[in-house]
């Protein structure tokens, strides 16, 4: 594998009009879940990519199952839970701007992950590890498990790739930033959004945000500043990249896995940071012109397709 990821996928439902979800009946049921998406983005891209979970052995589960098989994604480590359902996600869509999101996950098969659910070897075979926030936020046995891959990634020389996604919903602050600056530590790559580096670290700008998570552990620093673009830091050289410009924002959601997908898939063939960087924006503004988490991730004719209108072939 190029990489694994591990985390909770659900079934999203999103009302076929926007407004409030209480006026609404008719739904559109796809999926998504953080990893799960970067996943797919990778495979997409055309990388063998591995997500670890659990889900539900009912129909729900088996949508999801079969979902992520039909993108490539290799799912041989995914655990059918014969008790605990797959957990469900609404995305409310008031506008644009105002896109509510409602779990309905607590007890969800995904939220059990043990750490005997991990296969060490399967884990150790990978080039990158790709972890969020997230899986930590869901159940002490959830954290228990990130942490244990996390260890098998160091001892075999995988590198840890780390995006917080912040979900306030699931957990207090004070709990999830002293978990993601414990993980933070621990990751090779840090990918967090602007917000996300001020709520981790305390200072405002982008430089400060990213020089002080660099000094907690983390050898590569990609801050993802919306529509300004990105900012990385390294030992060698920090720079800031700009976005493409995006002609209309349909479904924000999803453009950090996608984000983090592209940057995964540049490190993989080999690009510049700053290359790999722009690939990171690039897809990460693609996901955003769609509705729904993955259907904006581009495959690379899709991808290169994009860029020849900006006349930059291959990033
Ligand atoms: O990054 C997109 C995710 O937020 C979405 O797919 C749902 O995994 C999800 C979550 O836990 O918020």
């Amino acid at each position: 594998m190029d990489v694994v990821t591990i985390g909770e996928s659900m079934i999203l439902f999103t009302p076929d009009t926007k407004g409030p979800m209480r006026y609404k009946s008719k739904y559109l049921a796809t999926i998504a879940g953080a990893e799960s998406n970067v996943a797919i983005g990778l495979s997409k891209l055309g990388h063998k990519v591995g997500w670890v979970s659990r889900l539900g052995n009912d129909e729900f589960g088996k949508k999801i199952l079969a979902f992520l098989r039909g993108e490539g994604v290799d799912v041989s480590q995914v655990i059918l839970d014969p008790v605990n359902q797959t957990g469900l996600y609404f995305k409310e869509m008031i506008s644009s701007n105002d896109v509510r999101v409602h779990y309905y996950r607590r007890n969800s098969a995904a939220s059990l992950m043990k750490p005997t659910d991990l296969n060490e070897s399967y884990l150790a075979k990978a080039k990158y590890l790709h972890i969020s926030g997230i899986t930590p936020a869901l159940n002490d046995t959830c954290y228990e498990t990130i942490l244990k891959a996390i260890d098998i990634a160091k001892r075999n020389g995988v590198k840890v790739v780390f995006d917080p996604n912040l979900r306030r919903k699931l957990w207090s602050e004070e709990k999830a930033k002293k978990v993601l600056l414990e993980i933070t530590e621990r990751s090779d790559i840090i990918l967090p959004g602007i917000d996300e580096g001020e709520f981790l670290t305390g200072e405002e700008t982008p430089e400060r945000i990213a020089k002080t998570l660099y000094e907690i552990g983390p050898s590569i620093v990609v801050l993802k500043l919306g529509e300004k673009g990105a900012y990385y830091y390294t030992k060698e050289e920090n720079k800031y990249v700009p976005a493409y410009p995006v002609k209309q924002v349909i479904d924000p959601v999803g453009a950090g896995d996608g984000f983090a997908a592209g940057f995964i898939s540049g490190l993989l063939d080999g690009l510049t940071m700053y290359t790999a960087v722009e690939r990171a924006t690039v897809i990460g503004s693609m996901v955003t012109m769609v509705e729904g988490d993955v259907e904006g991730l581009p495959d690379r004719d899709q991808l290169n397709g994009y860029l020849e209108q900006f006349n930059k072939i291959d990033i």
